[in-house]
């Protein structure tokens, strides 16, 4: 059962689809205070679990810390961040009582969830405008599925995006994707996407390509999709300030950009120096703004990814001046500054709350200061994107994904993890976010393999790998300037081909999956307790996943393990893809267990009197063969393939 409260005035989000009428009264959980501000209080039980959050920090279960859905650009995930590059506000309380809180609000929104108080939750927003849903249910799962109902469908990519993607931050040149291209396919490790950074543009200028470095374009995606290789260029959200640069004249003739109290349009300095923002919240410009999709659609491309949407903003031109003057205001007593105030107000000029508060989108026909709807801004852009490629290519399914994002977003696009690093920690932090952000409706979803800053191992990435043969993206990053991570870098290339060559031989079941759980409103990856929910070992489980409906994963998250313990909520076959092309199959008994698992192996086990397709291996998606179709498992049971027509896997 779904309940909605509403107080003041809320702003649309068209995150809900259904129509929900709204109850009068107080919900049947927890104590509201509207009077100042919102707060949303709740007494949490010893044995409590809070669910939810989608991309978040810290634990499968949220409790004991705080986190505040506000789009950050900030690279550094360490434990202490509350808040990260996507705002997904619904929480599940499951124990005692069961039920689900979706608070649809796109400002700033802490959700205190046992900090200030070991045993107390409390939500809390400044302005009290907002829609609360309460959603009641048998347990976590059940509530995630009708919040899943009223949410809307996910989306779907196409099927070659369940390939293996090659990227790095610099690739610069033709030659420079071509060398990646020829090295897998010289040493025979799978490859069907290669992401095109902000460094194919011109200038950092959205929707040009650099035509020194790309003499032709269009015959270079199409001379790379002759070799199976689909290229995938970055949008990012400001566009630059240039007389002559056809997308800015636009901009300003429509105008299309967020503006500033004065009218005038506001100016965010990022990679390509001043911008303009597109305010992707106005239907117009959005319809504009994606309209220029077409551009490198019709250049043979077939997918994107949006980026800087949170916004980012390195510094406003006012934060800058700001400090100018501060400096000078010191006149020759150069050293006479206040360190600790400098300190702040140079680290203060970027993603700055004040700039934030310096401009404005135009909503409906209301002027809505920018910080008071800041969760919205990246979803829009990836809506822009999305409707433009409904409009220009309805019959195709275009790969889609965005670093910022809020709840409804889902329906438009997926989403990465953002800026991880290569630290052993994030393998296990980025396989946290996967349910809970399958909950909120994200399924085509992955983090920067191998880890984005900082420099990587080959151990480190061998292990991500193993982790990232399972979720929907599977892609290799890495931020300018560290160690160099593809594939054929390291000693042990061919643990990397046997890796990844898994991938491919799971693919028609881990798309075949990805469909069934986008059909059903399903997820595609469960915590365990959502399977097992009377398991109190299972409950707890925040390193093994349910994956589909027929296996765990368990990946191995710690340098120079030989292996791991696990716990098998039922029996289940342990099955390792060795690297001479065997499998180890083994039934283990529910329980706990230590299983060994090499640095070039592949584990999953597989529930009991359940079985999966398998197929052999092709270096990219449209060559696997369903002729070699075969099934592992407990093969007695039955297996059907979610319908994969319209896939678009060419
Ligand atoms: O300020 O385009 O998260 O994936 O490589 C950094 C350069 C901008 C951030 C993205 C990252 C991308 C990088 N971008």
């Amino acid at each position: 059962m779904i309940q909605k409260y509403s107080w003041g005035d809320p702003i649309a989000t068209d995150a809900i689809l259904s129509d929900i009428p709204t109850s009068s009264g107080s919900p049947a959980f927890g104590q509201i205070d509207a009077a100042d501000g919102f707060r949303y209080s709740y007494a949490l039980d010893p044995d409590d679990i809070v669910f939810g959050l989608g991309e978040a920090n810290r634990g499968i279960n949220k409790r004991g810390f705080l986190y505040t859905s506000f789009c950050t650009d900030d690279p550094i995930h360490t434990e202490e961040k509350v808040s990260l590059y996507g705002a997904h506000n619904l929480i599940i309380v499951s124990g005692k009582e069961n039920f689900g809180l979706f608070f649809d609000y796109p400002g700033a929104l802490t959700f205190d969830i046992g900090y200030s108080h070991m045993d107390n939750m409390e939500i809390r927003c400044e302005d009290a405008d907002l829609d609360l849903y309460v959603i009641t249910g048998e347990d976590a799962y059940d509530i995630t599925r009708q919040f899943r109902r009223m949410i809307g469908k996910s989306y779907i990519p196409p099927r070659f995006a369940f390939g293996y993607g090659q990227s790095r931050w610099g690739y610069k040149t033709r030659e420079d994707f071509e060398t990646v291209v020829s090295r897998y396919r010289e040493h025979h490790i799978p490859l069907d996407l290669l992401y095109m950074d902000i460094d194919y543009m011109d200038d950092y200028k959205d929707f040009t390509v650099n035509t020194e470095n790309f003499p032709d374009f269009e015959a270079f995606t199409a001379q790379m999709k002759k070799q199976g290789i689909h290229l995938i260029p970055i949008i990012d959200a400001g566009v630059k300030i240039e007389e002559g640069y056809d997308v800015y004249e636009e901009g300003i003739a429509g105008g299309y950009f967020c503006r500033q109290e004065n009218g005038e349009p506001f100016e965010a300095c990022v990679w390509p120096g001043l911008t303009h923002l597109p305010d992707f919240l106005d239907p117009e410009a959005r319809k504009w703004f994606g309209s220029r999709y077409k551009r490198l659609l019709d250049a043979g491309i077939e997918g994107f990814w949006n980026d800087m949407n949170e916004p980012a903003i390195f510094y406003s031109p006012k934060g800058r001046d700001d400090l100018l003057s501060y400096l000078d205001g010191y006149g020759d007593e150069k050293n006479a500054f206040d360190h600790e105030e400098l300190h702040a107000r140079v680290h203060g000029l970027t993603n700055s709350p004040k700039d934030y508060r310096d401009f404005y989108h135009d909503v409906n026909g209301k002027k809505i200061r920018h910080d008071k709807v800041h969760n919205l801004y990246g979803s829009n852009m990836t809506r822009a994107a999305s409707e433009a490629f409904a409009r220009y290519a309805p019959d195709k399914r275009i790969l889609m994904f965005s670093r910022s994002s809020y709840i409804g977003m889902h329906r438009y696009g997926g989403i990465w993890m953002g800026d991880n690093r290569s630290w052993w920690s994030h393998l296990l932090l980025n396989l946290k976010m996967l349910p809970s952000l399958n909950m909120c409706g994200f399924l085509y979803i992955g983090a920067d393999l191998g880890g984005f800053g900082a420099d990587t191992t080959e151990d480190l990435l061998l292990r991500w790998l193993a982790l990232g043969v399972f979720t929907p993206l599977m892609r290799n990053h890495s931020a300018l300037g560290t160690r160099e991570q593809e594939c054929y870098r390291f000693d042990h290339i061919e643990d990397f081909r046997h890796i990844i060559s898994i991938r491919y031989r799971l693919i028609p079941y881990l798309y075949s999956e990805y469909l069934k759980a986008a059909q059903n409103d399903d997820m595609y990856f469960k915590p365990l307790a959502f399977v097992y929910p009377e398991d109190r070992s299972a409950r707890r489980v925040e390193d093994q996943l349910m994956l589909g409906n027929e296996i765990m994963i368990a990946p191995v998250y710690t340098q120079n393990a030989v292996g791991r313990y696990v716990y098998l909520p039922e029996e289940m076959k342990f099955i390792k893809f060795l690297p001479d092309g065997r499998l180890y199959e083994e039934i283990l008994e529910k329980g706990h267990h230590f299983v060994e698992i090499a640095l070039n192996e592949v584990p999953l086990f597989i529930r009991k009197d359940k079985k999966i397709p398998l197929v052999d291996p092709a270096e990219y998606v449209s060559a696997l063969d369903m002729d070699t179709l075969t099934f592992i498992g407990y093969t007695d049971a039955v297996y059907e393939l979610a319908d994969t027509e319209n896939s678009d896997d060419d």
